[in-house]
């Protein structure tokens, strides 16, 4: 099959780009590309151009498989170079995604017609890049610098409508976009209107004071990140220098930065993403159709589950026993929804439907004709083998059952029911209608219909999902709770908690442990660790300084206390009376306290946390590095630009990773500090988790 191929009708040449699966500028597509056009151009019946894509999309960006590889020739701007050199207009027919290099062929062309659904961006910043074919100089040229930065640096794509209203889109298509571009072609040759080269535009001029902003605000809102400076960098040359001056410059950046750490770091998750998604063995077809959902349990947990539903138009049970919660979780639905209005994000023609979809209850019956109901009840074996045994006798034979649990073992729990192969786990995140990550658990005897649902409903529901075996705490809270430990420990050894959580946001983390802990509220904390006294070491059990600070009254943001203070605007302070009474704890103790350094605190965190994530995947509840990547990036504010703990696990290699954790077994014992099986396996063998 050819990538390009080129029609004549009339005097209108329609180039189709036809290269599955996202149309990306391969060397196939640049190469067809360019002999398409200079056919077009040579051809004396051809009066104007039409470029289309077939398939569900425009052109979705370059080819990332060829990145960090050696160019290929013709380089995309040579390509997009000769297209809006044409002596006749061109017209880009854009449908679905115009990203990265896909915008940048679009701003080639001389007008843009674009379907109602289509999406134009500039994403390259979310690959550690920029855009290297001229993207930048061309978009602030028709949209200006303000919003060809939040494009570029902020890699913030924008939709058909405000394509329009910012004049990177010349006209929306009604119905089938080829169709209208053609139309476009043929008005504008009636009008004898010819060419627009983007390149001959001017650049508006601005003051620096307006980079200087830019900058700024890119550096608070992507720490750490080089890209978006880059971007910026782009734009300033743009305005100071020539057009062709300021297309080299870019290319050059690109260049510069396409093997970065950042970058390659980049891809990996964008990839990791992609993989950890598609479990093997799990086709979508054999997922079974959820037309209706319910949900048990109307606590903030139950809550947010609704509203994944009924953000995703799938209508919702409610059941609750509890009058006053059910009542109260309605209010904080519709609250919610009357808030989106509010601030234009949905409209009320959709908030009436979403109220329409949901059917709040105090009955298990209404359950009857629910395709799959999602238990979200107390974190409590025996009430929740309770509930769901409930669920099981209102439901289908076929209808699937999800618990929603944290920490317990699914097996477990299915255990006491007559249908054990419709059970699986979907274990959300608070707030659930926000946090991405979805970690679906297969139990023993889940059925591979019932996992392929769970995989594909959360693809309908916006998450991120990712298919982990049964285990305590299953991959993300399980490796968590290692860091946790050891920051735990630290406190006790001489660190205080603005240290170690600061170390952690110069990693990259939105934000430190107790921070977390602080969000989260520390009487959850609290509960989770007397529900597992019996199974802590001597030391854990010991180290009690979570349990003076909850006894105090002081259980997080919410009570204005925990870890920190906060204001009435939640903004954070350090306390002394935090300090003291980590100090008094170890003089009580017998704990001779130290000075520790960043290194070892964040050594101890990330390797307690990778060494877990080894044990993991020996252990098989993953079943790839990328699987934990993919949990970490989504679902715990792992810095993106680093890939994830186990591609930064390959940065760092196995062999120092494992001599560190052979150093901290030598200080508290190998109960906490034992190489895992796989790193000690690549230690040896010279091995990483990824290919290299
Ligand atoms: C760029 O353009 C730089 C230029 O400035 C450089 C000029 C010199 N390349 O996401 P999906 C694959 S940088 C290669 O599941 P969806 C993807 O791996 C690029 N492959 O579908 C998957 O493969 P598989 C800037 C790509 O419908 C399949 O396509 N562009 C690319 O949920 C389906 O993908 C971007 O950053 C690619 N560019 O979403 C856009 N894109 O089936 C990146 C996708 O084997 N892409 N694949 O797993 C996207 O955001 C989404 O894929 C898109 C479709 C929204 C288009």
């Amino acid at each position: 099959m050819q990538a390009v191929t080129s029609t004549l009708s009339g005097n209108i040449r329609a180039i189709v780009i036809d290269h599955p699966p996202v149309n990306a500028t391969s060397q196939a597509v640049r190469a067809g590309l360019l002999q398409a056009i200079e056919q077009a151009v040579g051809d004396d019946e051809t009066q104007a151009i039409v470029i289309a894509c077939a398939g569900a999309t425009f052109v979705a960006g370059a080819d990332i498989k060829e990145f960090g590889k050696p160019p290929l020739d013709p380089h995309l701007s040579e390509v997009i170079h000769a297209i809006e050199s044409s002596a006749k207009p061109v017209v880009a027919a854009i449908h679905g995604s115009a990203l990265g290099g896909g915008l940048e062929l679009a701003l080639g062309c001389h007008y843009r017609v674009v379907d109602a659904q289509a999406r134009l961006g500039l994403p390259e910043s979310t690959l550690g890049i920029i855009p290297g074919a001229g993207g930048i100089p061309r978009l602030l040229r028709l949209a200006g610098i303000d919003k060809a930065l939040d494009m570029a640096a902020g890699g913030k794509p924008i939709g058909a409508a405000e394509a329009l209203e910012a004049g990177v889109a010349d006209a929306l298509a009604q119905d089938d976009v080829r169709a209208a571009a053609i139309a476009f072609a043929q008005r504008l040759l009636a009008q004898g209107q010819g060419v627009r080269r983007t390149r001959e535009l001017p650049a508006q001029a601005c003051e620096p004071q307006v980079f200087e902003a830019a900058r700024a605000r890119f550096q608070a809102s992507h720490r750490g990140q080089l890209a978006p400076q880059a971007c910026v960098d782009v734009a300033v040359r743009s305005v100071a220098s020539s057009f062709e001056d300021s297309v080299a410059y870019g290319r050059e950046r690109f260049r510069e930065l396409v093997t970065s750490p950042q970058a390659q770091a980049l891809r990996h998750a964008f990839f990791a993403e992609r993989v950890a998604t598609k479990p093997a063995g799990l086709p979508a077809e054999d997922a079974a159709p959820v037309r209706k959902a319910g949900v048990v349990g109307a606590g903030t947990m139950g809550t947010g589950i609704a509203m994944c539903f009924l953000n995703a138009g799938i209508p919702v049970v409610l059941v609750e026993q509890n009058e006053k919660v059910l009542a109260s979780s309605v209010e904080t639905i519709g609250k919610t929804y009357r808030n989106d209005v509010a601030k234009g994000r949905i409209t009320e023609a959709t908030q009436r439907a979403r109220g329409d979809a949901l059917t709040p209850t105090l009955q298990y019956e209404p359950l009857r004709d629910c395709d799959l109901v999602v238990e979200a009840v107390f974190e409590d074996m025996g009430i929740k083998r309770q509930v769901l045994a409930s669920i099981e006798e209102n439901l289908r034979p076929d209808a699937l059952i999800a618990t929603n649990t944290s920490f317990l073992d699914i097996d477990a729990l299915a255990a006491g029911l007559r249908r054990p192969e419709n059970v699986v786990g979907m274990h959300f995140f608070s707030p659930a209608h926000i946090m991405k990550l979805l970690e679906n658990v297969r139990g023993a005897r889940s059925s591979p219909r019932a996992l392929a649902t769970t995989q594909a409903l959360g693809k309908r529901l916006g998450k991120v999902a990712v298919m982990v075996g049964v285990s305590d705490g299953f991959v993300g809270n399980r490796m968590l709770a290692r860091r946790t430990r050891e920051c735990y420990f630290m406190l006790e050894e001489g660190a205080l908690p603005e240290q170690v959580d600061r170390v952690l946001c110069e990693f990259g983390f939105p934000m430190g442990q107790f921070q977390l802990n602080d969000l989260a509220g520390l009487d959850v904390a609290w509960r989770n660790r007397q529900s597992r006294l019996d199974r802590l070491s001597e030391r854990e059990a010991a180290c009690n300084i979570l349990d003076e600070i909850v006894a105090a009254g002081r259980l997080g943001q919410k009570t204005g206390a925990g870890f920190y203070t906060y204001d009435a605007q939640r903004k954070r302070s350090v306390d002394p009376a935090i300090s003291e009474l980590i100090v008094r704890n170890a003089e009580r103790r017998g704990i001779t306290r130290r000075a520790i350094s960043d290194d070892e605190i964040l050594e101890r965190c990330l390797y307690a946390m990778i060494n877990e994530g080894a044990l993991i995947l020996g252990e098989g509840v993953a079943s790839r590095p990328e699987d934990i990547d993919t949990i970490w990036l989504n679902g715990y504010g792992f810095p993106r630009w680093r890939g994830g703990p186990m591609f930064h696990a390959d940065q760092i290699g196995a062999a120092r990773i494992c001599e560190r954790i052979r150093h901290y077994a030598s200080q508290a014992g190998e109960l906490y500090w034992t190489p895992a099986p796989l790193l000690l396996a690549q230690a040896r063998d010279g091995g990483a988790f990824h290919a290299r």
